[in-house]
């Protein structure tokens, strides 16, 4: 796993955010339910870029072109994530899905492998902003050891090569750890490539 502590300094994060603020304003952040149970998951959620990754009880973990609720197409990939593709994910294929998360309060993310892509050959890029996450991260297997890392605001994690298919989850939030967001709470956003490069 290649961490990129503090990739953001203070005014990049603002101008990402600024950024941010107007995806979701064109892409209201929604709360994913699970399949078959459709029970609620505690993160909410909205994308932008070609695709997106949406879930819901009838159709299950899915990409697709559209907001689920306003059915219009998500807004682009801001230019800076854009940029820090270029100068960090090493590969020849721009990011096709940028999944933002929302945490607040009690919100986590059990331990998953992403694997919704068809292509697992891409790298995984990771940002945070705002209030400071307990990153749980093992290995290929859900038994494997794991080790806990606190993303910060403005920290990057490329996930890559063996690190792609890695057991990780959110465990918590740390609130009140940053002032950037004044609602409180943490952003991730995953730059992702979703199909087979021709
Ligand atoms: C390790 N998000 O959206 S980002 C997810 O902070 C997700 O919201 C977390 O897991 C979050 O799927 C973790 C860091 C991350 C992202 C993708 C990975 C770690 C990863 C893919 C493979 C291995
Ligand atoms: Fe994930």
């Amino acid at each position: 796993m290649n961490y990129l502590p503090q990739t953001f300094e203070r005014a990049a994060q603002i101008a990402l955010l600024a950024a941010l603020r107007g995806v979701i304003a064109e892409a209201p952040l929604f709360t994913p339910t699970m399949p078959r149970t459709g029970n609620p998951m505690s993160v909410r959620m909205t994308n932008c870029g070609p695709l997106g990754w949406v879930t819901d009880k009838e159709r299950g973990y899915r990409y697709q072109a559209a907001h689920p609720d306003t059915r219009k197409p998500w807004p682009p990939i801001p230019q800076m994530l854009l940029d820090l593709w270029g100068e960090v994910a090493d590969y020849p294929f721009p990011p096709e899905a940028c999944l933002v998360n929302y945490y607040t309060g009690s919100a986590r993310m059990g331990l998953h492998q992403d694997k919704d892509e068809e292509d697992f050959s891409a790298p995984v890029l990771s940002v945070s902003l705002g209030d400071t996450g307990l990153f749980r991260v093992g290995g290929r297997s859900r038994k494997d050891p794991t080790g806990t890392i606190e993303l910060r605001s403005g920290d990057v994690v490329v996930l890559s090569g063996e690190d792609r298919l890695a057991f990780h989850g959110i465990d918590r939030i740390l609130q009140g750890t940053s002032d950037l967001l004044p609602e409180g709470g943490r952003f991730n956003l995953t730059l992702r490539c979703v199909t087979k490069p021709k």
